[in-house]
């Protein structure tokens, strides 16, 4: 298939999980095209793979907001018909979905039929798309996509009750390559002792640094551990909560032992150095942070929110606690810290599920038969 993907191309879930889609698909052998305003991060250095149409938006005094989301309806419908796509997937409703609607009208004044799936993966539905401002346009353009997917069971009924949507909404989780996600225990050594003591624990932070991801959390867990545990926290990533964050540790005098490392690009070389990650958020609607931790042997103390719980056994995979309770998840992480035996136990237990369940090559196909039923009953 000649597959046309659309994503936001910043750090974020979305975006990776688009990313990773298409390299997938294109090492399945699909013709995979890229519609952006940017390449998307995980996608330098698999340009020989995957094709990149930058869509530049332009700008005119009159506009105090260009207007990015016609500039990319045209684009996609331009490169759906310079290269024949047969389908559109477009990541993160707002606007992409909307670009996608107008492109599939556009072409169909040529007889040209280009369906479009979208898959919603969070905030386009939990925040952004539940704000009036965008909710009606939201709603509509999910009605009208040619195949819907959420990411979690619990996302799709979440835009069941936020739209009164009567679109089937085909679940597909987020998934990881198990192959580039895993432990090598001698490379993981070199990483970690590049920030931590022999001795110390590695904990590990990975997010976009919004106020939903609740860095201050993260924070204060890790000034509790830090007292009892000789430890370091690698705090991976940007974004707004960044500086209050660092003030924070300033604050709590724990500055030096945690290293902020800004967004990297392989987060798979990191992750293994860790001995556990923090994901306190606010909300998650499927937490592929934690995920990519699993196949890395890492377990993950999170906040039982969203669907988390599909992804997380407590107590078995990883642990689960209410939104806020630092004090519950500081004392979780020392408890496990201390000892290694279950910790090991709740590490393997993590990788066999992440590969049992999670692994691209079993959640790609999905997309790959959804695919195809949508280009079927499109008539293409
Ligand atoms: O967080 C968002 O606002 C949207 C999105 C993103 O672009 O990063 O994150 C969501 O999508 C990820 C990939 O599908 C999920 O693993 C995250 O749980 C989800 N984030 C939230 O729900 C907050």
């Amino acid at each position: 298939m000649k597959i046309g993907i659309t994503c936001y191309p910043t750090y974020g879930g979305s975006g990776v999980v688009a990313t990773e889609l298409g390299i997938e698909m294109a090492n399945r052998g699909h013709e995979i095209h890229f519609i952006s305003y940017a390449q998307p991060f995980r996608l330098t250095g698999r340009e020989d793979l995957i094709r990149y149409h930058e869509v530049s938006v332009s700008n005119y005094p009159l506009f105090e907001f260009p207007p990015y989301d016609l500039a990319l309806a045209t684009h996609m419908s331009e490169v759906a018909e310079y290269y024949d796509l047969d389908l559109l997937h477009v990541h993160y409703a707002i606007p992409h979905s909307v670009s996608a609607l107008l492109a599939r009208q556009m072409l169909a004044r040529t007889g040209r039929r280009l369906p479009f799936v979208t898959t919603l993966h969070g905030t386009d539905i939990t925040l952004v798309g539940a704000d009036r401002a965008y909710l009606p346009i939201t709603s509509y353009a999910i009605d009208e996509s040619d195949g819907v997917t959420s990411i979690s069971d619990y996302l799709r009924r979440k835009t069941i009750e936020t739209f009164g949507t009567t679109r089937p909404i085909k679940v597909i989780s987020n998934f990881v390559n198990c192959d580039i996600y895993v432990r090598n225990p001698e490379e993981a050594q070199k990483i970690r002792a590049q920030y931590a003591q022999p001795g110390e624990s590695v904990l590990v932070h990975l997010s976009n640094f919004r106020p939903v991801k609740r860095i201050q959390d993260v924070i204060q867990i890790f000034a509790r551990v830090a007292k009892e545990v000789p430890a370091k926290l690698l705090m991976v990533g940007d974004g707004p909560e960044r500086s209050s964050a660092e003030w924070l540790a300033k604050n709590l005098k724990i500055h030096d032992r945690i290293h902020f490392l800004g967004k990297l690009d392989h987060v798979n070389e990191l992750l293994p150095a860790a001995d556990l990650m923090l994901m306190p958020s606010e909300l998650e609607s499927f937490g592929l942070a934690a995920l990519e931790a699993m196949a890395c042997e890492v377990p993950t103390i999170s906040t039982a929110v969203g669907g988390v719980p599909e992804l997380i056994e407590n107590g078995v995979t990883g642990l689960l606690f209410p939104v806020g309770d630092i004090e519950a998840m500081a004392q979780a992480a020392i408890e496990l810290l201390q000892n290694p035996e279950r910790l090991q136990t709740m590490s393997k237990a993590g990788r066999c599920e992440a590969q049992r369940t999670y692994c691209a090559s079993k959640v790609v196909p999905k997309y790959e038969k959804f695919y195809e039923s949508i280009v079927r009953t499109s008539g293409n």
